[in-house]
């Protein structure tokens, strides 16, 4: 259900995104605009405001695995759901974490994307990369019930 241009428009980018940088970005924007996820993280340390996750190395490294992960599923693009299905058991069964949290990381990712390539990001390429989040937060949530 992907066409050629869609499959463009998440390789092209992909392919210039630096996963530690963007995945401290998306995961930062996260944890400071929603507060209420800090909670996930409360063996990350102080992750209690914009100063401390920002130089959080936890923060960032757990950043960087959570946009790796990403990288799994534009491999996999016409498989995500069983390409996510132990992640979704992980995050359902041991993790607790409320499915509605993948949206909400999914639209930071896209803000720092926005903010990495200006113009470049085009509504086209915008479009395809909402489709790309909705796809792996679906995906993410399969385990869950
Ligand atoms: Zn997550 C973990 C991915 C989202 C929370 N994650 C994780 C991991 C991965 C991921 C790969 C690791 C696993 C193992 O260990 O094996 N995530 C992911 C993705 C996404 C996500 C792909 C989307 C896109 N998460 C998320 C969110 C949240 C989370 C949104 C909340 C808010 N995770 C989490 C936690 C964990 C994880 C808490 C654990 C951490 C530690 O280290 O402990």
């Amino acid at each position: 259900h992907w066409t050629d241009e869609e499959r463009q428009a998440i390789t092209s980018i992909w392919a210039e995104v630096n996963v530690e940088e963007a995945g401290h970005q998306a995961l930062t924007r996260v944890l400071v605009v929603y507060p209420w996820t800090q909670r996930y993280f409360s063996t990350f340390g102080n992750v209690s405001n914009a100063t401390a996750i920002a130089g959080n190395h936890m923060v960032r490294a757990h950043g960087k695995r959570v946009v790796v992960a990403l990288g799994d599923a534009i491999k996999n693009l016409d498989n995500v759901k069983a390409t996510y299905a132990k992640l979704s058991e992980l995050h359902s069964e041991k993790l607790h974490v409320d499915p509605e949290n993948f949206k909400l990381l999914g639209e930071t990712l896209i803000i720092s994307l926005a903010a990495q390539f200006g113009a470049a990001f085009t509504p086209d390429i915008q479009a395809a990369w909402q489709k790309l989040m909705a796809v792996v937060t679906a995906a993410l949530s399969k385990q869950y019930y």
